[in-house]
C-alpha cells in the first residue's frame, strides 16, 4: 500500500515537473527577446496579406459610412466599399492629404463619436491650421503593442529604465513611447525634453538604460554630457537608442553611437497615421520594417501618383488598417522613401522602408537642384573638425538663389586665430559639398555653441526667399 502511494507520487511529481518546464519552454518562445509579438512579426507573408484584407475591408467600410469626407471622395470615384475585393483595389481610392484633414479641422474625419474618443492629440505642422488625431481606447491599445514591439526591436527588454526625452503633450512622440515602455513592463522616466544637465544627472543618478529621443537631441545630450567632464562608458548605463521624428543621416548614426556608446536605431511615425510605431529597424539596421498588420505602405512618384517600383524612392503613402478615432485611406505623407521586400535576417516578414531622406516640402530646390539638408549632414560628418549642427540658409540675389550652409567648429579642432588652416577647412567643406550636391555653395564657419540646439525637432533651413 505505502509503496503504491509513493509509485503514485512519483508519477504525478514527474507530470508536473513535464508541464510547468513545458510551460516554461513555450513562454519563451512567443516573448523570445527578438520580438515582442513574434507571431504577428513573423506571419508568413500569405497569411499576413489575407490579415490585411480583411482589416482594409472592415477599415473602408467604417470610413465610408461614418466620415462623409470618404463617402464623399469614394462617391465621385464611382467607387464603393463593395469595389475592394483584393489589395491592388486599394489604388482604386483616392488620395488623403493634410489639406482634407485641415478641410475638416478640427474632429470632421473622425469616425466615432467624440464620446469615444479617449485621447486628442495634434501634428507638429508649423504653418497653417494643425491637424487633430483622435484615439479611442482600442486605438490606444493597438498603439502601445505597436510602441512596445518597436522598443524591443530597438533592443529594449522589460527589465530596462526608459529615459523618455521625447515631448510630452500635443505631440505623440512623448506619450506614445510612454505607453509601449509601460506595456514592455520597462520603468518609464517622463522626463520629456528640455533642462539637459538635470536630464543627464538624472540618467546617471537613475540609471537610464535606453534613451528615446530625436537624434539632433541625442547629439546634444552627448555634447552636454562631454562638457559636464562626464565618460558615458563609465558614468552612464545606457545600452540603446530608439531615435527619430526627424531626418538623420547613417553618419549622424554613427557619431551618436560612438559619442554615447549606445546602439541606435531609427524610428518612424506620423501622427495622422498613429504617432511613432509605424516603422521601426531591428538589430540588423538595414531599413525599417513597417507594422504592417497595422498598416499598408505605398510609394508613389510625388508628381504623377503613379506607384513606384520596389526599391526606388518616391513619396510614402499610408493606409491604416485597424484605427477606429481616424482612419486614414492613402495618406501622403510628403516623405520620401523606398521599399524593400527582401526578407530580413532578424525573421520579420514585415517589408522595410528605407530611411527617410527628406520631405518633398522641405526638399530644397535650389537653382533647379534638389537638396535635401540630410546630404548636407553625411558630408559635414565625413569631413571631421566640424559638429554635425549646421543650418542652411537660402537668399535670392539678383533673381540667383545662394546657399550658405552654416557650419559650427567643433571647440576641440582649432584656436580662432588658426586662419590658415580655418581657411583649408572650408574650402574642403565647401569642396565635398558641392560635390555631393553638383551645386555651389558657400560655407560659413562659426564658432562652437553659436548654432541653436533643438531638444526636439531640429530646424535645419532659413529660406528667406520664401519671407
Ligand atoms: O514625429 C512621430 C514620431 C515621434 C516619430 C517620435 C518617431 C518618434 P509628427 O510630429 O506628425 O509625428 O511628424 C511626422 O516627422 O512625416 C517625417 O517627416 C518626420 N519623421 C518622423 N520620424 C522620422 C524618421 C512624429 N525616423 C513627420 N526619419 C514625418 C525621418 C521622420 N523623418
Amino acid at each position: 500500500m505505502i509503496l503504491r502511494n509513493i509509485y503514485k507520487f512519483v508519477i504525478l511529481l514527474f507530470i508536473s515537473v513535464y508541464f510547468i518546464l513545458s510551460d516554461q519552454n513555450c513562454g519563451k518562445k512567443e516573448r523570445s527577446t527578438l520580438y515582442w509579438n513574434q507571431r504577428y512579426e513573423t506571419l508568413p507573408r500569405e497569411e499576413l496579406e489575407q490579415l490585411q484584407l480583411e482589416r482594409l475591408k472592415m477599415t473602408i467600410e467604417r470610413s465610408f459610412y461614418s466620415v462623409p469626407h470618404y463617402r464623399s471622395v469614394m462617391q465621385e470615384a464611382g467607387m464603393g466599399p463593395e469595389d475592394i475585393n483584393c489589395l491592388e483595389d486599394l489604388q482604386k481610392l483616392p488620395f488623403t492629404t493634410k489639406e482634407d484633414l485641415r478641410n475638416n479641422y478640427p474632429y470632421g474625419m473622425f469616425a466615432v463619436p467624440l464620446s469615444e474618443i479617449v485621447r486628442i492629440h495634434s501634428s507638429s505642422g508649423t504653418t497653417g491650421k494643425p491637424t487633430v488625431v483622435g484615439y479611442t481606447r482600442n486605438d490606444i491599445n493597438n498603439w502601445a503593442e505597436l510602441m512596445a514591439r518597436a522598443l524591443v526591436s530597438g533592443g529594449a527588454k522589460k527589465n530596462d529604465i526608459i529615459h523618455n526625452a521625447y515631448g510630452y503633450g500635443l505631440f505623440t512622440g512623448g506619450l506614445g513611447i510612454h505607453y509601449g515602455a509601460e506595456r514592455l513592463g520597462a520603468s518609464v522616466i517622463p522626463i520629456s525634453g528640455g533642462n539637459t544637465k538635470r536630464q543627464i544627472m538624472i540618467m546617471c543618478d537613475y540609471g537610464s538604460t535606453v534613451l528615446t529621443c530625436t537624434p539632433s537631441y541625442a547629439l546634444y545630450i552627448s555634447e552636454m554630457v562631454e562638457e559636464m567632464g562626464l565618460d558615458p562608458k563609465k558614468d552612464l548605463k545606457l545600452r540603446c537608442g530608439v531615435l527619430g521624428a526627424e531626418p538623420w543621416s547613417e553618419n549622424m548614426r554613427l557619431e551618436i553611437e560612438k559619442r554615447l556608446d549606445i546602439s541606435a536605431v531609427d524610428i518612424y511615425g506620423i501622427s495622422e497615421v498613429i504617432g511613432p510605431g509605424v516603422a521601426v529597424e531591428c538589430s540588423c539596421k538595414k531599413g525599417l520594417h513597417v507594422m504592417e498588420d497595422h498598416f499598408i505602405v505605398e510609394v508613389i512618384d510625388p508628381d504623377t501618383g503613379e506607384i513606384i517600383p520596389e526599391g526606388e524612392e518616391g513619396e510614402l503613402v499610408f493606409t491604416s488598417l485597424t484605427k477606429e478615432g481616424l482612419p486614414i485611406l492613402r495618406y501622403r505623407t510628403r516623405d520620401i522613401a523606398s521599399v524593400d521586400y527582401e526578407p530580413c535576417p532578424c525573421g520579420r516578414t514585415h517589408i522595410r522602408m528605407s530611411r527617410v531622406s527628406g520631405r518633398t516640402d522641405d526638399m530644397l530646390v535650389i537653382r533647379g537642384v534638389n537638396v535635401f539638408p540630410s546630404q548636407i549632414e553625411s558630408v559635414l560628418l565625413e569631413v571631421g573638425y566640424t559638429e554635425p549642427h549646421y543650418l542652411l540658409v537660402v537668399d535670392r540675389e539678383d533673381n540667383l538663389d545662394i546657399l550658405t550652409v552654416w557650419v559650427e567648429l567643433s571647440s576641440k579642432s582649432f584656436a580662432s586665430d588658426e586662419v590658415r588652416k580655418l581657411e583649408e577647412l572650408g574650402a574642403k567643406i565647401r569642396g565635398e559639398i558641392e560635390a555631393a550636391l553638383g551645386l555651389s555653395v558657400k560655407v560659413k564657419l562659426v564658432e562652437p555653441k553659436t548654432i541653436e540646439r533643438s531638444e526636439g525637432k531640429a530646424k535645419r533651413v532659413i529660406d528667406n526667399r520664401k519671407l
